[in-house]
């Protein structure tokens, strides 16, 4: 244990070789990694969590370095989870590598870390729900983490953050159709990104009119707003848009929304929890590999296999 202790401190201290040592045994599984992100669970709470998505190539690593320098300048620190969900060689990494080559390789005030998406389903939200733990223990002001916004699982990742940004870029209509199922709910800001470019205005009157259709959301009104990352434009009223939603969480809202998070949480845990154990049992017992020929030969299915094996543990 007296590794993992080790850890912690050097998390606890803001120490970037124990930031990276600890995000890496999350990532590969390790043993010792639950009982580390329940330590640090206890001094987390702190820091303000955004998250980033929308369709690839849209512009969320270029604004979210532009983002990491404004805030740097104002004295803030910050952490940086980017989900790459193809390959460590694209994406995310692009960013990590992107920004390293500039300034802030040598700035202890910003940590930034590509998560590939190389285990199983839901492996990768939870994996990247806690390195935004990590970061948030170790002291970070600000938690951005970047997703393509896609499927179920950049969904899950989105939820940890206190403040949601949707980045698109003008043409992408398309894109606005496909991710209006999930990602349009979920979204506090709207950014337009390269409003260098045509149809920049036009992509913001379809999200603005997108958004007064919808007239259930109450509370907050999402803002919509254009950016040039490229070049910075935007990013100033970007940050005071982020400032304003983080005003209005402080009203009341932040409360409700970390309720929902710790029943998503809760919720998710004892899934994993059970199915592992359950996965487990069968394997041990050899029944597994029978099971799974059952299934291939369609003598059963795997909902029925699923109910049987919880209607035995009911029965315990
Ligand atoms: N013209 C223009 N190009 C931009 C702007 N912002 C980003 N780009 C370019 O768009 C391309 C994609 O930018 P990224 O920041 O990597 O986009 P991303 O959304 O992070 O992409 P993925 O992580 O692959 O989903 C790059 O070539 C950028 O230089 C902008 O404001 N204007
Ligand atoms: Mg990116």
């Amino acid at each position: 244990m007296r590794k993992a202790e080790q850890l912690v401190q050097g998390v606890l201290q803001g120490n970037r070789r124990s930031i990276a040592k600890t995000i890496t045994l999350i990532e590969n599984n390790e043993p010792e990694a639950p009982k580390i992100v329940s330590v640090l669970y206890q001094q987390t709470g702190k820091a303000h969590v955004i998250g980033v998505t929308g369709p690839t190539g849209s512009g969320k690593s270029t604004l979210i370095e532009k983002l990491i320098r404004e805030l740097r300048r104002r004295g803030k620190t910050v952490g940086v989870v980017a989900v790459d969900p193809t390959s460590p060689f694209t994406g995310g990494a692009f960013l990590g590598d992107r920004v390293r080559m500039q300034e802030h390789s040598t700035d202890e005030g910003v940590f930034i870390r590509s998560m590939a998406n190389r285990n199983a389903t839901g492996g990768l939200a939870k994996a990247t729900k806690d390195a935004v733990r990590v970061l948030d223990a170790s002291g970070k002001d600000i938690v951005i983490v970047e997703t393509v916004g896609a499927g179920q699982s950049e969904v899950e990742i989105v939820k940890v953050s206190h403040t949601v940004i949707v980045v698109l870029a003008p043409g992408l209509g398309d894109d606005i159709q496909a991710i209006k199922a999930g990602i349009m709910e979920i979204a506090d800001i709207f950014v337009v990104n390269k409003a260098d470019r045509q149809n920049a205005d036009k992509s913001l009157s379809e999200i603005q009119a997108m958004l007064e259709m919808n007239t259930e959301k109450k509370g907050w009104k999402p803002s919509v707003l254009k950016t040039t990352a490229l070049t910075g434009e935007g990013i100033t009223e970007l940050l005071a848009r982020i400032e304003e939603h983080k005003e209005y969480l402080k009203k009341g809202a932040l409360e409700a929304s970390r309720k929902d998070q710790v029943e998503t949480e809760l919720v998710e845990a004892i899934k994993q929890k059970i199915a592992e154990s359950m996965v487990e049992d069968l394997k041990r017992k050899g029944e597994w590999e029978k099971l799974k020929q059952k299934i291939l030969a369609k003598e059963t299915d795997p909902y029925s296999v699923a109910d049987r094996l919880l209607r035995k543990l009911r029965r315990n």
